[in-house]
């Protein structure tokens, strides 16, 4: 991922302008706003095993604690999400104004939370709840017009013998990697792309030890059987369709290509029954706002306990997002980013003919003072208020100074529109 100095921002938006070309992409450029959902056998321990809590990422339990995997498959028959709703969680994601989902298929766990032929380790298959929940999820996320994507694990599979990761069970060195990747893999992406309907994505990870044309050749297979189901940047070998940044970290600058970050609402992203670390609203919305002043999409996690509940915090939290988004979305969907860059107080994103001052910190006095602004301002109004309230604006060299109601209109963002009639 390319993040640029100050100084060259102008040239590469530009360029920028050039490589967003690829029309299959966007619908996922206008959502900015997704939910990812991780969910599996680990949320049956929750983060602890045999009394131990295992420190880290909750989906990690199975790799932290070196269960074996005769023992982890043993998770399945204690795995029955009664409480399991498609048409609740789908709901969540429209509410919190997010515009695609993307669950765990597959994890690094190996456990398949759909049917499929080629393994008996799966939902329908070694769970008493027998049902295939990426079914029920496919037709509520069209019945509520959501798009539906995949997580799937490529290349760790700690259950599978040729699967990367796991070295307390297999030797590393007589594993058939190629084999798993051309009889499994292929196979499991394939069941996917066909029996779910159109698929938003297909969300790769940790690319590790895949070659140049395994990546390739998975690529092709996505593209192959549905032609508009994008890649992620994970899939490997720099052939996604748009650049991952890291897991839970926001980029400092302006990225010049297509990009998303992945991210918790707390430390985890399978359920963990202890981990209480969550992230607040207010903190929740200022990064989607940093993030789309950037150029990038906020793939936001929940993970649901293994009785198919989304934990309360995050329930609470998505819904107040989408409150925001309720009045400031226009300033957020479709946008391209703003012109302002390294202020502490305000963001900015743009559409032709408007430009969006998000503003985290409201002028005691109400008085707005932005520096860097180029484009010539017709006027100016708050987003909350309608284009009619217009608010007194002048200039003052590069510096656009807006006159606002003394106090912040919302404490958390609040969305500034200026006309930039070109
Ligand atoms: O699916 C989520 C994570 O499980 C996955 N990506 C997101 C979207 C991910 N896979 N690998 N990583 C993240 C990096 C993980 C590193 C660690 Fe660890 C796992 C740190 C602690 C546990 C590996 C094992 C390094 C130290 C112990």
């Amino acid at each position: 991922m390319a993040a640029t100095e100050e100084g060259a921002i102008r040239a590469e938006a530009r360029q920028r302008e050039d490589a967003r070309r690829d029309p299959r992409l966007d619908w996922w450029r206008d959502a900015k706003f997704g939910l990812f959902i991780h969910w599996g056998l680990y949320a049956v321990p929750a983060g602890t095993w045999k009394g131990q809590q295992i420190p880290g990422i909750g989906e990690w339990i199975m790799y932290r604690a070196r269960i074996p995997v005769r023992e982890y498959e043993q998770l399945a028959k204690q795995f029955n999400p009664m409480n399991f709703d498609a048409a609740e969680w789908v709901s969540l994601a429209k509410r919190a104004g997010q515009k695609y989902l993307c669950i765990t298929a597959k994890h690094h766990d190996g456990f398949c939370m759909f049917d499929s032929k080629v393994t008996d380790y799966d939902i329908v298959d070694a769970t008493s709840f027998g049902r295939d929940p990426m079914k029920e999820l496919a037709a509520e996320c069209q019945h509520q017009g959501i798009k539906l994507c995949f997580y799937y694990s490529q290349t760790q599979d700690w259950h599978h013998p040729g699967g990367d990761g796991n070295n307390w069970d297999y030797d590393e060195s007589k594993k058939d990697f190629d084999g798993y990747i051309e009889h499994y893999v292929k196979p499991q992406v394939r069941e996917l792309l066909t029996n779910y309907g159109l698929i938003g994505m297909i969300w790769f990870d940790t690319p590790r030890r895949i070659t140049y044309q395994q990546s390739k050749e998975l690529v092709d297979l996505v593209h192959e059987l549905q032609p508009g189901c994008l890649v992620n940047g994970r899939i490997g070998n720099a052939l996604g369709d748009y650049a991952e940044a890291r897991d839970n970290r926001i980029p400092d600058a302006l990225v010049g290509e297509d990009w998303e970050v992945p991210a918790t609402i707390n430390d985890t992203w399978g359920f963990k029954s202890y981990d209480h670390n969550w992230k607040s609203t207010e903190d929740l919305i200022r990064k989607l706002v940093d993030i789309a002043s950037k150029g990038g999409n906020y793939l936001l996690n929940v993970g649901p306990t293994a009785e198919g509940v989304i934990p309360q915090p995050s329930v609470e939290r998505l819904p107040a997002m989408g409150a925001w988004l309720e009045t400031n979305g226009e300033a957020v969907y479709g946008t391209r980013p703003g012109p302002l860059l390294g202020l502490e107080w305000c963001r900015s994103t743009a559409r032709p003919g408007r430009l969006y001052l998000h503003v985290f910190d409201w002028p005691q006095g109400g008085e707005l003072r932005v520096p860097g602004i180029q484009e010539d301002v017709a006027g100016a109004y708050l987003l909350s208020d309608g284009a009619d309230a217009t608010l007194p604006v002048s200039r003052e060299g590069d510096a656009v100074i807006v006159k606002g109601p003394a106090s912040a209109p919302d404490p958390i963002a609040s969305v500034v529109v200026l006309r930039t009639e070109a």
